[in-house]
């Protein structure tokens, strides 16, 4: 018997979501439908026996956020690897990383598995290490082997080898320090026919931690049981800033229908699914297919969720009738611009602007709401090309846009594009994020709080110009030119937020925490600013009034917070200490004396 523990790390930085983030919201997931496939392969077609389990630690992350976690969450991670290693006494662990995002655990991670019992072999596998397998054998000492692309088959022969050392040397798909310092390139080993993975069994994920990915929020009362399907694998196009056709290739292979509607059929009567999520990576690239399986899916009386996004070239009035008799109430579309230029230049993308309207058109025809996902920020993107994407969202009639920056992720052109023009320089990035994180941060707004606590002149002259005062102790520069300071009092309480977007006083902040971007806050800070600061665990008087202050890009707040009791007489350095980057925000007050370490 051998035993492998599959691992998910966060796929968020646990950062932005604990200690102090009171306002923040998980991203939603779903189901590691990747583990869950390499685990139904591995049983079935192993010839040893295999024993699995799956660790995720997004559950766990969850579980933090939800409880207000506040303390060292990474140790807590670590302790549950332990505890789970203690009772399963696995000989390999493989840390499944599918975003760029994973990178800041798996370091840590391996290293547990390691202490715990140096002779585990550790493994990693997904998007991330696929495409950044040198710097992540470079950087993760603990790390032992790689696998490119697809886990399937190249698992399958590590675990029936003898020696699986003798596998990660010679298998196509494996590589490790040794051969990466001789030059291997790992390539994919594709599972050519979908159907070969049995019906998963779904034992080692509990349905109900992956149950809120849905997108149609029109349903969200409604109880319900979240279910995905990859109905095919692969994708012909090559849109600039997507990493899929690097992990799951060009060539499309697919399920059977018949298999499709057998698995969705035993989805529903077997485990009570109500939400089929079809996260297949291009749905449409084989239309009469599509359409056959939207036409046995009505039969199934489901809801049915497109979460990735649709071609909208595909979309007539017959799709968008089979869609609605489908149960499809929702569609994201894949237009990720309104320009044909960067459609078809900067993208590479096979979609022509003409087309949006009457998809759009022939959803509306059916009932059927659209969704529509657009990208700026592409390199060789022009001011005329946003305003034309614009103008196309007001034309177009969508019921949601979701916009989002471009990023250049591992694996994608948009990668190999910004690294060959020099955009991505790793040490002119550190320098930046060093600068904010170390040099410019609240420790700068605590130096202004400390004077004017300490220097009434000062404090006066704050007051009336901000921007002058802050500035004369060489805080100011970007976001820093218009910085207008708010003293709290017993009677009025300062609290600031950008409800627009995220309009910071960076100069003297540095860089904002997650949950203060987050739409919850930006819109309860508003509505209900008393409750806000409860869940940050304020508590003021009814008789405090709390002002709400809303930043622009051209007029930013800092929160000047009432000087705790017991002070006086302490140095400007001392009281700076007092004073934490929330208070300066509004949503905490200056630590007590006694809260000092
Ligand atoms: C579901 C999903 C999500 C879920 C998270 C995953 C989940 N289970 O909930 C959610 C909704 C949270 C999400 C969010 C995002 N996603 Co997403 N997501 C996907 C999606 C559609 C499916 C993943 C999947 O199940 N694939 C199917 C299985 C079979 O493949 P797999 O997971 O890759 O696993 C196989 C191999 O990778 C390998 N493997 C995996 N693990 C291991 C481990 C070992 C040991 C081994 C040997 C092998 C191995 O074997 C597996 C079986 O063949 C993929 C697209 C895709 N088709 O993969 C995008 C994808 C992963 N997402 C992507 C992106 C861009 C995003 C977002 C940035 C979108 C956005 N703009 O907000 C965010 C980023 C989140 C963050 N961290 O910031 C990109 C890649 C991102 C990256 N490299 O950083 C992808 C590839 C889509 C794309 N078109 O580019 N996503
Ligand atoms: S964005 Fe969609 S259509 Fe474009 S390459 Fe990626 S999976 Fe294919």
């Amino acid at each position: 018997m051998k035993k492998l523990l599959f691992i998910i790390p966060p796929y968020f930085n646990a950062d932005d979501y604990l200690n102090k983030s009171r306002a923040a919201v998980l991203p939603a997931f779903t189901m590691p439908y990747g583990i869950l496939s390499m685990e139904s392969y591995l049983s079935a077609r192993c010839r040893s026996t295999i024993d699995m389990q799956l660790l995720d630690l997004n559950i766990t992350l969850q579980k933090l956020v939800d409880q207000r976690f506040e303390g060292e969450y990474a140790a807590v991670f670590a302790e549950e690897i332990r505890t789970r290693l203690r009772g399963f006494s696995a000989q390999f662990v493989g840390v499944s990383a599918l975003f760029n995002s994973s990178n800041r655990y798996i370091q840590d991670i391996v290293k547990v598995c390691k202490d715990f019992d140096p002779a585990i072999i550790t493994l990693a596998g997904g998007g991330l290490p696929s495409a950044a397998y040198k710097l992540m054998l470079e950087s993760c000492p603990a790390l032992d082997a790689i696998c490119k692309g697809e886990g399937e088959l190249p698992l399958r022969d590590l675990l029936d080898a003898d020696d699986p050392w003798e596998i990660i040397r010679k298998h196509k798909s494996w590589i490790a320090r040794d051969e990466l310092a001789a030059n291997k390139v790992p390539q994919h080993t594709f599972l050519e026919n979908l159907d070969d993975i049995p019906p998963f069994d779904f034992k080692s994920i509990n349905l109900d931690h992956y149950n809120n990915r849905s997108i149609d929020k029109q349903h969200s009362w409604r109880p319900k049981r979240e279910m995905a399907i990859h109905t095919s694998r692969g994708c012909p196009f090559l849109c600039v800033f997507c990493s899929n056709p690097s992990l799951h290739g060009r060539d499309v292979r697919t399920m059977s229908i018949e298999r499709v509607v057998a698995d969705v059929r035993r989805m529903k009567e077997e485990f009570g699914m109500t939400v089929l999520l079809l996260e297949d990576d291009h749905f449409f690239n084989d239309k009469d297919r599509a359409k056959q399986i939207l036409r046995e899916l009505a039969a199934l009386e489901i809801r049915v969720e497109f979460p990735n996004g649709v071609a909208v070239y595909a979309i007539d009035d017959e799709v968008a009738e089979l869609f609605a008799k489908a149960g499809v109430s929702a569609v994201a579309l894949a237009v990720e611009s309104g320009s044909d230029h960067v459609l078809n230049n900067i993208i590479r993308k096979p979609l022509k602007k003409r087309l949006i309207r009457p998809a759009v058109e022939a959803l509306r025809k059916f009932n059927v709401r659209s969704h529509v996902f657009i990208v700026i920020g592409l390199p060789g993107e022009q001011d005329e090309h946003r305003a034309e994407t614009m103008q196309m969202l007001l034309d177009c009639g969508f019921d949601w846009v979701h916009v989002y920056l471009a990023m250049p992720i591992f694996g994608s052109r948009l990668y190999d594009i910004c690294v060959e023009k020099g955009y991505i320089d790793p040490a002119a990035l550190d320098e930046l994020i060093e600068t904010y994180e170390k040099k410019i941060g609240p420790h700068n707004g605590a130096q202004v709080v400390a004077k004017a606590w300490a220097d009434p002149g000062f404090r006066q002259w704050l007051l009336e110009d901000g921007t002058a005062a802050i500035g004369s102790l060489g805080f100011g520069g970007r976001s820093g030119n218009h910085l207008v300071a708010l003293e709290n009092t017993p009677a009025v309480h300062n609290m600031v937020v950008c409800t627009l977007c995220s309009c910071y006083p960076w100069a003297v902040l540095g860089l904002p925490p997650l949950w203060y971007k987050s739409a919850p806050y930006r819109s309860r800070a508003v509505a209900d600013p008393r409750g806000v600061l409860r869940e940050f665990g304020v508590a003021l008087p009814k008789s405090t009034e709390i002002q709400v202050w809303d930043s622009t890009a051209e007029l930013r707040y800092l929160v000047v917070p009432m000087r705790p009791a017991g002070t006086e007489g302490w140095s400007e350095d001392k009281l700076a200490d007092l004073v934490t980057r929330d208070s300066m925000i509004g949503t905490g007050l200056a630590r007590r004396p006694e809260e000092l370490p």
